[in-house]
């Protein structure tokens, strides 16, 4: 698989060619002294699972072996169609990483092509320092940067009820960021995948237990510090994607960053289109949800910018109910107005701004396997050429049908 840059523009990022087939492509991100490669990967094979697993294993290598400098994969998200795989799953990627295991995040979010599994991964390469601490926490440290990857975080037993094993897993993580020396306030980016999300659960929503437990949790932290943007005030909330999963498991995952550079800013971004999710009112949760709708991290002259799980959500409300082509249009539309140079200079950051071309990739959740088609072809039209994994998930609302995040990388001003 081969990268093309994009020449014509200011962007950081090289893709692959827009002929890979479905759930197949990579972005490669090359900073000074480091280069990243975010891909995804799925078998074309439809054997046995373990087959499966050793051809998409097989990919990752030859499309690692494929770049100029040697690199390692440091958080990587498994999406797998059957639970019961897991296990074999997880035995098979120990063998094949040994003492470099990637944070992993196992989701049961079956992918759209039909594969059992699908991998979305990101490597670094380069003079960084990755030190693997199992398969919940790996750290990346470059340029006076460190990175926390916290995956896979889980709940100690099932029995607890939605509000106790959310509780539990932000404790979790806190404690996981504590033992390297970082803490949840410097988090940036938060993935909360939670089965049955929008069922009942003695007389509540569990996707609204979850929100009562985030919102005490968040309460006692204190985000963004010193590298909030001067002059930010509004609320500082990390960005985030809550999705549903098959199931009743909950697992989460977060990204930290620390530095002491006094170039390194955070900027926590707003949609104009959109109410603030700590905004929304009571009906859709008692504690509203707390996220922020991207996280921008501005490293100089680069802009890295987390983009939350993002619906066919204007103002507050679903919009094109029943239509998840118009969903799909509307989710990119917002997408597109949230990353604007317009968005950015209106929240302060005046010479910042990325198109839906700077993105690297993006995972597509999708409600109803049967709606893939639909929702491809408008993704297709919109982001060709755009690495994406397509995978089946419950959204946090019944009325929404589809559900993208991602990341985008741009520079200030089109500086180098
Ligand atoms: C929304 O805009 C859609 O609870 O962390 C998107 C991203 C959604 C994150 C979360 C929820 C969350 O409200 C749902």
């Amino acid at each position: 698989m081969r990268v093309v840059p994009h020449a014509a523009t200011q962007t950081v990022l090289a893709r692959s060619h827009d002929d890979e087939p479905p759930d197949q492509g990579m972005a490669l991100l090359n900073l000074s002294r480091v280069s990243r490669l975010a891909f995804m990967v799925a078998p074309k094979g439809r054997g046995a699972f373990a087959e499966q697993v050793r051809e998409a294993l097989l990919t990752m290598s030859s499309l690692l072996n494929h770049q100029l400098a040697p690199m390692f994969v440091t958080i990587q998200t498994v999406f797998l169609a059957h639970e019961e795989d897991e296990e074999e799953c997880r035995r098979l990627f120990e063998e094949h990483y040994r003492d470099h295991v990637p944070a992993t995040n196992y989701v049961i979010q079956p992918p759209c092509c039909g594969a059992a599994l699908a991998v979305e991964a990101w490597a670094v390469g380069g003079t960084a320092k990755v030190e693997f601490h199992g398969e919940h926490l790996v750290t990346v440290s470059y340029d006076g940067l460190k990175w926390i990857h916290c995956a896979g975080i889980r709940p100690s037993g099932t029995a607890g009820s939605a509000f106790e094993q959310s509780a539990e897993v932000f404790d979790r993580m806190q404690e996981r960021l504590l033992s390297v020396g970082s803490k949840f306030d410097e988090v940036a980016r938060v993935w909360i995948y939670f089965g049955g999300i929008t069922a009942d659960e003695a007389g509540s929503e569990r996707y609204r237990e979850l929100n009562r437990a985030r919102t005490e949790f968040f309460g006692k932290l204190s985000f963004g510090g010193r590298l909030a943007l001067s002059g930010y005030e509004g609320d500082f909330y990390p960005a985030s994607t809550g999705i549903g999963t098959l199931g009743r498991g909950l697992t989460t995952s977060c990204l930290a960053l620390q530095t002491e550079r006094d170039d390194v800013r955070l900027l926590p971004l707003e949609n104009p289109l959109q109410t603030p999710s700590f905004c929304y009112g009571k009906e859709y949760s008692l504690k509203s949800p707390k996220f922020s709708r991207a996280m921008a991290v501005v490293l100089g002259n680069y802009v890295t910018t987390w983009i939350s799980g993002t619906a066919s959500i204007v103002d507050s409300e679903t919009v094109h109910v029943g239509d998840v082509t118009k969903q799909t249009e509307q989710t990119i539309e917002n997408i597109e107005r949230l990353i604007s140079a317009e968005n950015f200079a209106r929240q302060g950051l005046p010479g910042a701004g990325a198109g839906l071309r700077d993105l690297a990739k993006v995972r597509v959740y999708i409600k109803h396997a049967g709606d893939y088609d639909k929702v491809r072809a408008v993704c297709e039209r919109r982001c060709a050429g755009l690495p994406t994994i397509y995978a089946v998930a419950d959204v946090c609302r019944p009325d929404l049908l589809v559900e993208i995040e991602g990341v985008a990388f741009s520079r200030m001003n089109g500086k180098p």
